[in-house]
């Protein structure tokens, strides 16, 4: 198993994105300035620059900035490397530590080797403990000039105090270089949109990763932006120039893109979302009764992200029944009621919906109600308030900001819902609150809608979709994907950027607790199980955190444990979207997609839940690509996990890998599929089963 390895100077700064990667979005064609073009005010110091002025000049030529916080620079505000206020007592402590591996024997030597050969020693003084190999670039001896080498290693070993020393920098001396040719503009908006603004938000004001606004990226400058696009960061933000999705020219643009305003994208009404709507199939031509003779119950409804598809795969005997086109980096897919239908949501707003009880499952209807969603749901409910199963759909949208509530048969919308409104805590207007998970109540005719953003919680009674009800929960910002309680009464929801779960309470229609948890929680929809010590318990996985964590989930039987993060099981690395478990299963399964670490993003582990101190057993689910999310069959008796590959790399495209859960051995590779990542088990789907 992997070895846990350690940075010293992480030079990119927290941009904590966890978008993929798409194929969309031609770079321009056009001549592109290389990035030192752009900087050129920085790089070419006046002859009389001091020394301690030639060493704030290089931390920003060279992106120091955006990683660390340096003091006397002002604009060093960057938490992804160590703090190098201490640095030099830190490299005595380093030297004299038996886990050195590197040559240095003095201060000066071992600081030398720390910008000329990153990983040389990994510092174990990043932000949560240990730093991440790999993320510091390796290129800043090609950037520095003899003289900055030796400018920044004299300031490192003498900063500025409080009472004297160097003088301290008032003014950040990244330049702001932002003219961009009107190709490269609309390329660069375009882009964005596609890969970033999922975290960062579409006016960039931040959710999963960091605000991108003008205040802040004209302060770290183009080459700092330029160095975390390329590099990634530990906290999930995809190493995008080192992957090769873009050269360094493309980078630059990027980040001379994201120094200016953002551009205001447009609106939607009913009337643009009602022309976009095909009725293929109408729900009179449909088959009565399931025209397969295939379990159909047991299909995996399976995620082709980047060929804009989704599989239906028969969970029986592991073959593609039929490949559906939808829309594009389709995200998550939903059953009706009965399982009869999958709603599939794409990243471009458009939905699909798919008849399963077709002998070959086809799309029956497709709408297009937003420019960038992530999430969809169903209408579950039946009893004395009326029958809605398979009658409504819900999308959740991140731009623009609402959801649509659809008719459940034919995709025919039916009515918007605003969510712009006021932050929970500072009240502030927010003009981008987007639609982060949504979840369909078994009590009510309700669904629990999370407003990322302002941090609200909506309980929108559907009974009447023209004039919905809507009660507003304050909880906290960022609220992202969450899942029910094995009771399915409690609701447990992310709030990633504020470390915290917030639980609601579907039948009394409260929040009943704020569970603080380590960084980034991210549970997709979580597990639940039996702990020996604290009875049941949902446990979630977290980006930003090596460990899952499992919050107590029952006020009667264990009331001293009841929305308390009860218990820590640590994992090799961070990086972790998504966890599972099934009821009759001894296992909790658990993944770390987005560790920088390529080994450890291809490792999957699981826990033992009678002994859930540490892992029983971690492995290497693939010779490439990464692992991600987990899903069981009906019986839950098999789990399947996806390989995300590289959609233009054929035999490494993707699979999925299918373990017998008793025995934790392999069954079946199901190969060739184009990077597959969530996969739908309808059964489970339907009723809530993880
Ligand atoms: Fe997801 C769930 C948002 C990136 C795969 N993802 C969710 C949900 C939200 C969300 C709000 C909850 C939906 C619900 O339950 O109603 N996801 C986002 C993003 O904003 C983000 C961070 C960035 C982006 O630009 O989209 C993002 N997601 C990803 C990926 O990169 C993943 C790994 C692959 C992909 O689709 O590109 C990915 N997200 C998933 C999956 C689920 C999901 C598989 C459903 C998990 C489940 O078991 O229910």
């Amino acid at each position: 198993m992997n070895k846990a390895r350690y940075l010293i100077f992480g030079m990119v700064l927290a941009l904590g994105i966890i978008a993929g990667c798409a194929q969309r979005g031609e770079p321009p064609a056009a001549t592109v300035a290389p990035a030192s073009a752009t900087t050129a005010a920085v790089t070419t110091p006046a002859p009389s620059t001091s020394a301690s002025d030639l060493a704030i000049i290089a931390f920003n030529k060279g992106g120091c900035v955006g990683c660390h916080i340096i003091p006397g620079v002002a604009n060093a505000k960057g938490t992804i490397g160590p703090d190098l206020t201490n640095i030099g007592q830190f490299a005595l402590q380093a030297m004299q530590s038996s886990s050195y591996t590197g040559k240095a024997t003095t201060v000066e030597e071992y600081l030398k080797e720390a910008l000329l050969e990153p990983d040389a020693y990994i510092s174990t003084h990043c932000e949560n403990g240990p730093c991440s190999a790999g993320v510091m670039t390796a290129s800043l001896a090609q950037s520095f000039t003899s003289e900055e080498l030796a400018a920044v290693i004299a300031y490192l070993q003498q900063p500025p105090t409080a009472g004297g020393g160097m003088p301290l920098d008032t003014t950040p001396l990244a330049q702001v270089v932002t003219n961009l040719s009107e190709e490269e503009f609309l390329w660069a908006k375009q882009v964005y949109f596609e890969r970033c603004a999922g975290c960062h938000g579409t006016l960039r004001k931040g959710a999963t990763g960091p605000a991108l606004t003008p205040d802040r990226t004209t302060a770290m400058g183009t080459t700092a932006l330029s160095t975390i696009i390329f590099n990634g960061t530990p906290r999930g933000m995809p190493d995008w120039g080192k992957q090769g999705f873009f050269t360094p020219e493309q980078i630059d643009i990027l980040a001379r893109f994201l120094q200016q305003e953002p551009p205001a994208p447009p609106e939607m009404s009913l009337e643009q979302m009602k022309n976009s709507w095909r009725l293929l199939v109408s729900p009179a031509e449909r088959p009565g009764a399931p025209a397969t003779k295939r379990n159909w119950q047991n299909y995996f409804v399976v995620t082709l992200r980047d060929a804009g598809q989704v599989a239906v795969i028969d969970g029986d005997t592991y073959e593609v029944v039929s490949n559906v086109d939808t829309g594009y980096a389709v995200h998550i897919t939903r059953m009706s009621a009965t399982g009869r239908y999958a709603y599939v949501i794409g990243r471009d707003g458009k939905l699909a919906l798919v008849d399963l009880w077709m002998e070959t499952p086809t799309k029956v209807a497709e709408v297009q109600v937003c420019y960038d969603a992530r999430s969809v749901e169903v209408s579950k409910y039946e009893g004395p308030e009326g029958d809605f199963t398979d009658r409504l759909a819900v999308v959740g949208c991140y731009w623009p900001p609402h959801f649509v509530i659809l008719d459940g048969q034919t995709l025919e919308p039916m009515n918007i819902v605003s969510t712009r409104g006021y932050t929970v805590d500072t009240k502030e207007y927010h003009p981008e609150p987007r639609v982060a998970s949504i979840v369909a109540s078994h009590y009510k005719p309700e669904w629990i809608i999370n407003v990322k953003e302002i941090g609200q919680i909506w309980l929108v009674n559907y009974v009447d979709p023209f004039a919905p009800q809507i009660k507003m929960l304050p909880a906290a910002r960022y609220l992202h994907d969450g899942g029910w309680d094995a009771s399915r009464r409690y609701f447990l929801v992310a709030a990633n950027q504020s470390n915290k779960v917030a639980v609601v309470d579907a039948l009394e229609g409260k929040i009943t607790a704020l569970v603080d948890t380590p960084k980034m929680p991210h549970p997709g929809r979580g597990a639940n199980w039996i702990d020996p010590e604290f009875g049941p318990v949902w446990s979630s996985a977290h980006l930003g955190d090596p460990a899952i964590v499992s919050i107590g989930t029952d006020p009667e039987g264990h009331p001293e444990s009841a929305w308390k993060a009860v218990r820590v099981t640590p994992l090799p690395g961070a990086g972790s979207l998504f966890i599972k478990t099934h009821p009759n299963s001894q296992w909790i399964w658990v993944d770390m997609t987005l560790n920088p670490d390529p080994v450890l993003a291809r490792t999957i582990c699981v826990i033992a839940k009678q002994q859930p101190t540490e892992p029983y057993r971690c492995w290497e689910a693939s010779s490439y690509g990464r692992a991600v999310h987990f899903e069981y069959n009906a019986a839950g008796t098999e789990v399947w996990v996806s390989i995300w590959g590289d959609a233009s790399k054929p035999g490494q495209t993707g699979e999925i890998v299918v373990y017998d859960d008793a025995t934790l051995t392999e069954k079946a590779r199901i190969p060739n599929l184009i990077t597959p990542t969530g996969k739908f088990n309808v059964f489970n789907t339907v009723g809530d089963i993880y």
